[in-house]
């Protein structure tokens, strides 16, 4: 219900809407109505109250809520259900568990801090509290296996365009799942799926973003940054939150409809590791040579200094400094 009070107040767009008319809107008492809007207020909502004219929303909370993203996302959005925590160990995990008790495609999990977040191989993802974006969208695409890592690069490029548009900065996508501000990682990607033989049962995106820090611990420092330190401002998580869905939906339906050829050029326009040398650190060992881009799977083409042309289907890259 606050999240439909607060969809109205949103709706009107900087006006007065009035206690009488929301009651009408949502049948409830206007008793009710004050309710929820005390408690907004409690949230951090800033809502003017005038008699005779109503309630205006003045500025939203920085704290993250259900409500607030479901308030702004439109009734047949993907993206229906949110599963929204203050702290797990992690998004990924609460995914699982909401998987095994049937939760459908378009399941988003958000957290306000993780305390075990992980990264791909076990290793940490450094998660604290009001700061970043640590969510988790489930998935049950009809695809194969073998295609199950576009999604990754379908991710990048909806991370990379949203927050381009929500804070005007522009970022970088590595192969295969890290996108980089000013050479930094803002954003790392981790795809864990479920699946038979030859059909993905379920896949799980874990979207991690370094929103609001502005200090890190010093075993990342230089590796990472976040978008408030490349802006200069404080960025309102939930604005974001709401972009990357939106393009998210979009990219995903595409997707599904016209193949990974139509995610290709875009996740090319926004890709540094293309046509520089690298080194791809896999499990057959390391690789030296040019990144030729990928193939119209999304595996990274690595031609090495003898001029052989190797497939990358996972692993890490640098790109040495010259
Ligand atoms: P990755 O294996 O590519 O990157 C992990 C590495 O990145 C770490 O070993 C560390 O060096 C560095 N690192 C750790 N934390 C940060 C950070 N906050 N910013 C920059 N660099 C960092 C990347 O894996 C995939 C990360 C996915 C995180 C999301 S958050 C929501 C979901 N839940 C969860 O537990 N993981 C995913």
């Amino acid at each position: 219900m606050k999240a439909k009070v607060l969809k109205l107040l949103r709706e009107i767009n900087g006006q007065y809407i009035s206690g009488e008319k929301i009651s009408s809107e949502l049948s409830c008492s206007r008793t009710m109505v004050w309710k929820y809007i005390k408690a907004l207020r409690e949230d951090g909502y800033v809502i003017e109250a005038v008699s005779n004219k109503g309630y205006k929303l003045v500025s939203i909370s920085n704290h993250l809520s259900d409500h607030e993203i479901r308030s702004r996302l439109g009734n047949d959005h993907l993206f229906k259900e949110i599963s929204y925590h203050e702290e797990v160990e992690s998004t990924q995990n609460i995914a699982q568990k909401l998987i095994n008790q049937g939760a459908g495609s378009g399941t988003v999990v958000i957290a306000n801090e993780q305390t075990s977040g992980r990264g791909r191989l076990g290793r940490d993802w450094f998660s604290p509290k009001d700061k970043g974006i640590w969510m988790s969208l489930i998935l049950k695409p009809e695809i194969t296996l073998r295609e199950a890592p576009q999604l990754t690069l379908l991710a990048a490029v909806a991370v990379t365009r949203a927050i381009s548009s929500v804070c005007s900065i522009s970022s970088e996508i590595k192969w295969p799942n890290d996108i980089l501000v000013d050479g930094k990682k803002v954003c790392g990607i981790l795809t864990e799926m479920q699946a038979d033989p030859d059909r993905i049962k379920s896949v799980i995106i874990g979207i991690g973003i370094n929103v609001n820090q502005t200090d890190f611990p010093s075993s990342i420092a230089n590796i990472a940054t976040s978008l408030a330190k490349a802006r200069g401002e404080q960025v309102e998580r939930s604005e974001l939150i709401i972009q990357i869905l939106n393009e998210f939906q979009w990219l995903y339906e595409a997707y599904l409809a016209k193949g990974f050829s139509f995610i290709k050029p875009l996740w090319e326009v926004n890709a540094i590791s293309i046509g520089k040398k690298i080194v791809a650190t896999t499990a057959q060992g390391r690789l030296t040579g040019i990144a030729e881009g990928i193939n119209d799977e999304g595996v990274l083409i690595l031609r090495d200094d003898n001029g052989k042309v190797h497939h990358i289907y996972s692993g890490d890259i640098t790109i040495p400094k010259d």
